[in-house]
């Protein structure tokens, strides 16, 4: 075997960067490229964490801790500067290492040590994908407890647990795993409704800064604008569209505006979650063959914008699923806590217990969809075995 080399620090730049080095010549490698601080020798103990720097030529690259992870395992702690990095990655290179990715790299640790639990690895993978702090609990409390915990109890007591507790409890790990994926992964909301009605003043008020362009004109905005925001446990990405208007998406050719208007329909179908932004001070007529049809299926939510004017919309005209209305002004900020409040509510995150057993990756989701509808004890023990033991797949 030789050694390999993966960066396992998520996208973007952080503070620090977490290079993983494994391999029969990995100890070697190290000992040429790493200088510790203070007069003794590298010792390379499992468990220990050492410090010193990383150096070519004689010259210092970067000051780093390397963590002993086992006797062929380091993680090398440098700077995060991409440059950095990209010098480490590249002496690590010319020292015979293969360079691959964070998923290949762990994919090959877990080829060589047997025995090595499925969900902790996944867990490392899903830890660079995480987007808040709540999102990396759930994913720790995976490893060891929660889901970890929950596959070795059934399997250990799989003769005596009637058929149908099993299977039920699978599907609240179902259930429960739509709000973790939120918390972990984030959750796309999308602003639609009819021209002028406020979608951009409301994803500006929401972002904390002007990203949308702004005016009484109706058809304002055209092109999608995204913004980030938190909302309590939740990294939302906000997707503002291009007002919805039956007219300009059923018109002939090939115009700039009913391409935006198909691409508000596309992003609202694809969206986690959809705000449907209307004006509260116009009647109820703005909403005439505005709602694209499968909108209904969404995690939809009104909002009737514009409250610090004279209502005259009447929510008895909207249909029935989208009755519960929120009412704001985007353009004061009245009204925006409760509708953040609400918007927690329908991702079901709202005392989300973080311990809950929960799937975090589409391989754990497609077995425990299977579990639940296991046929037999058998069966379900083979499923379960594989949730706990089958290779990594990248
Ligand atoms: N009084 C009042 N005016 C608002 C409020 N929210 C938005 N407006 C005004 O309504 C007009 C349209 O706002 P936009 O945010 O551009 O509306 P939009 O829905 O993005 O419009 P399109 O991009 O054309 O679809 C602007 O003049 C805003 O200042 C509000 O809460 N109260
Ligand atoms: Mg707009």
């Amino acid at each position: 075997m030789s050694t390999f080399a993966a960066v396992m620090t998520g996208k973007g730049t952080g503070a620090i960067a977490t290079i993983q080095l494994f391999g029969d010549t990995a100890p070697g490698i190290i000992k040429e490229i790493f200088k510790p601080t203070g007069p003794k020798p590298a010792e390379f103990i499992t468990g220990k964490i050492l410090l010193g720097t990383i150096t070519q030529n004689g010259e210092t690259i970067d000051q780093v801790t390397i963590g002993c992870e086992g006797r062929n395992t380091f993680a090398i702690n440098c700077h995060g500067n991409p440059l950095i990095v990209a010098d480490i990655m590249q002496l690590l290179q010319n020292h015979s290492a293969a360079l691959l990715t964070g998923e290949e790299l762990l994919a090959k640790i877990h080829a060589a040590q047997k025995g090595v639990n499925t969900i902790a690895l996944e867990a490392r993978l899903a830890h660079l994908k995480a987007k808040t702090i709540p999102g990396t609990k759930i994913i720790a409390n995976q490893i060891s407890a929660s889901l970890s915990k929950k596959a070795n109890q059934w399997l250990r007591d799989i003769k005596t647990t009637p058929l149908d507790r099993i299977t039920s409890e699978a599907e609240r790990i179902l259930t429960n795993s739509q709000a973790a994926k939120l918390i972990i992964y984030g959750c796309t909301v999308v602003l639609a409704g009819p021209p002028n009605s406020g979608k951009s003043t409301l994803l500006n008020h929401l972002a904390g800064r002007q990203k949308a362009i702004v005016t009484d004109i109706e058809g304002t905005t055209r092109d999608w604008v995204s913004a980030r925001c938190q909302i309590g446990p939740v990294s939302i990405t906000l997707i503002d569209t291009a007002g919805l208007d039956e007219k300009l998406s059923t018109a002939p050719g090939d115009t700039i505006e009913k391409k935006s208007q198909q691409r508000s329909i596309q992003m609202s179908k694809d969206a986690d979650m959809v705000l449907l932004v209307l004006d509260n001070s116009r009647p109820a007529d703005q909403l005439e063959d505005r709602l694209p049809a499968n909108i209904h299926d969404r995690k939809i939510l009104t909002v009737l914008n514009k409250s610090d004017l004279p209502a005259e919309f009447d929510t008895g005209q909207l249909p029935e699923n989208l009755g519960s209305a929120v009412q704001i002004s985007a353009k004061f900020g009245a009204g925006i806590e409760n509708l953040k409040d609400k918007i927690l509510q329908i991702a079901g995150v709202v005392d989300f217990d973080l311990q809950s057993p929960v799937c975090f990756t589409s391989r754990q989701q497609h077995l425990i969809r299977q579990l639940s509808n296991a046929e037999s004890r058998q069966h379900a023990a083979s499923i379960i075995t594989e949730l706990l033991n089958a290779p990594l797949s990248v």
